[in-house]
């Protein structure tokens, strides 16, 4: 492990007044999203897909860094280059999802563990070869009657670690997920108390793993109310109880923070960044990791259709550039 080259990158990843684009849809979710606007899914189409969103003029002065599913880090665009390639030739950081996905957890019904560490040390090793900076992993904790339990809480955060761990090793810089998900009707206390258990263990569990904080950048769900909530918390509460609940939890050496957006609105998801960010010393900078507040928009307007695609493009710029303004509070 080289921490030089794990904070040179977290610094460049964190850099004002950008964010990280997810668009790392594994097969089954970029199914449902080509399902969507009646595009067969195929590999040519999930190709002219991400080919439109790499492509969108000045992308990078939102963007620090993208994350891609493995077929598109090894995919080609059209005229021949690799999208790794592309990203870096344009000032984006190439980043790759690296988990198996969120499994069925063992005698612990409606619930999910996530699975990919197997092989995955030799995995990561080649992916720094071919110019990955960093790396994803995302943990699925579900609110519900009696859940989560400890151990599925216990379980994702170790893996969570062991992956980070196995990313440092690499030089590669680990984002961490651990997604609360939105769906349900619990309320935002729930949610809260759900949001700390989890970090509390995801921190304690890299601290015994020694993942180095400063090469690590935490991707977490913003405390919310489930969706289906009939009294949901507003704007200003989502913001002031999430941030105190990463301030309570969160170690000031951390490299940084981008959000998911996790089924929130394209406004509420740049609002409420907005907002944490208009609060005076934040101890770590705040930004955004969406994958739906950016791309939603896009993906509708463009339908499959290449006469929509500047379109789409001036769309998912407009997403991008309001979420960067989000990240440095001046929406
Ligand atoms: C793009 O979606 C990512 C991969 O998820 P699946 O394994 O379910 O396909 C996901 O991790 C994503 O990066 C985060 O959930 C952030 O996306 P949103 O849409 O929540 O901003």
């Amino acid at each position: 492990m080289d921490k030089n080259i794990l904070i040179e990158t977290a610094q460049k990843m964190m850099l004002k007044p950008k964010g990280i684009l997810a668009m790392d849809e594994s097969s089954p979710t970029i199914a449902k999203r080509l399902a969507s606007i009646n595009v067969e899914n195929n590999e040519n189409n999930r190709r002219r897909y991400r080919e439109l969103i790499v492509t969108t003029p000045e992308l990078s002065t939102c963007i620090s860094g993208a994350i891609l599913f493995e077929e598109t880090f090894d995919q080609k665009m059209s005229d021949g280059t690799l999208f790794r390639e592309y990203l870096n030739s344009i000032g984006i950081l190439p980043g790759i999802k690296v988990d198996k996905g969120a499994k069925d957890f063992s005698c612990h019904p409606g619930e999910k563990v996530t699975e990919g560490l197997d092989g995955l040390g030799d995995r990561l090793s080649d992916y720094y070869a071919k110019g990955a900076k960093f790396c994803k992993w995302r943990a699925v904790i579900t609110i519900g009657d009696n859940i989560p339990s400890d151990a599925c809480i216990e379980s994702n955060m170790n893996a969570l670690a062991r992956y980070a761990s196995l990313c440092q090793e690499n030089n590669l810089v680990p984002i961490v997920e651990p997604e609360v998900l939105i769906n349900g009707a619990h309320s935002i206390e729930t949610c809260n108390e759900v949001t700390r258990r989890s970090l509390k263990s995801l921190f304690n569990n890299l601290d015994m793993l020694n993942v180095y904080l400063p090469g690590t950048v935490l991707k977490p769900s913003m405390v919310i109310s489930g969706q289906e909530n009939q009294s949901r918390a507003d704007r200003n509460t989502v913001a002031s109880m999430t941030l105190e609940c990463l301030q309570d939890c969160v170690p000031e050496l951390t490299a940084g923070i981008a959000f998911l957006s996790g089924g929130q609105t394209d406004e509420e998801a740049e609002t409420h960044l907005n907002i944490i960010n208009n609060q005076a010393n934040l101890p770590w900078r705040v930004t955004f990791s969406y994958a739906r507040a950016i791309q939603a928009a896009a993906l509708a307007s463009w339908g499959g259709n290449d006469e929509n695609i500047k379109k789409s493009q001036e769309i998912l710029f407009d997403r991008a550039s309001k979420c960067s303004m989000a990240s440095v509070g001046s929406l």
